[in-house]
């Protein structure tokens, strides 16, 4: 019975640093300016990272394969997205050109306001898209912007990336 206990508050304490990281209000960021700070910092419940999205008109569909849960803060992560077609969704486009931008639009409905500051990186390998260097340093939901080229047609696919949260 001791040990169970002394067990419970060792595991208590070692969660503790992930618990209170999780919890952490929105702060200043380090590498903003001061024009920056007057952006509202929109504190909103932590949704689950979109997981598959179409480009306009269906043309093709894109699969977030792989992402961090909870995307971490403040540390780099990697995703990895699959491309096919959108109007034969077991039909993979290994060749598709994929390029990408990332930011957050702080109630923007286009663009974004401001982006990682970071620089991702993509290879692509047998049909998975392997994106490196992604960097949330602000907690809210950020957008994955990703352009699509292949088979002759192009299109444009959104996901929504909470950070950072379980
Ligand atoms: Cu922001």
């Amino acid at each position: 019975m001791r040990y169970r206990t002394a067990f419970a508050a060792i595991v208590i304490a070692w969660a503790t640093p992930f618990l209170a990281a999780c919890a952490t209000a929105p702060r200043p960021m380090a590498g903003m300016n001061m024009s920056d700070m007057r952006i509202p910092v929109a504190v909103q419940p932590v949704a689950a990272p979109t997981r598959q999205a179409y480009t306009g008109h269906h043309v093709f569909l894109i699969e977030l394969r792989s992402v961090p849960r909870p995307i971490p803060f403040e540390r780099y992560f990697m995703l990895q997205l699959a491309v096919f077609d959108g109007r034969r969704p077991g039909q993979a486009l290994p060749d598709a050109h994929l390029t990408i931008a990332v930011g957050m639009r702080h109630g923007l409905k286009q663009g974004f306001v401001h982006g990682m500051e970071s620089t991702p990186r993509i290879v692509a390998k047998r049909g998975v898209f392997t994106v490196t260097g992604m960097y949330f340093h602000m907690m809210g939901p950020w957008i994955l912007k990703v352009d699509v080229h292949g088979d002759g047609r192009k299109g444009t696919a959104y996901f929504t990336l909470p950070c950072c949260g379980p």
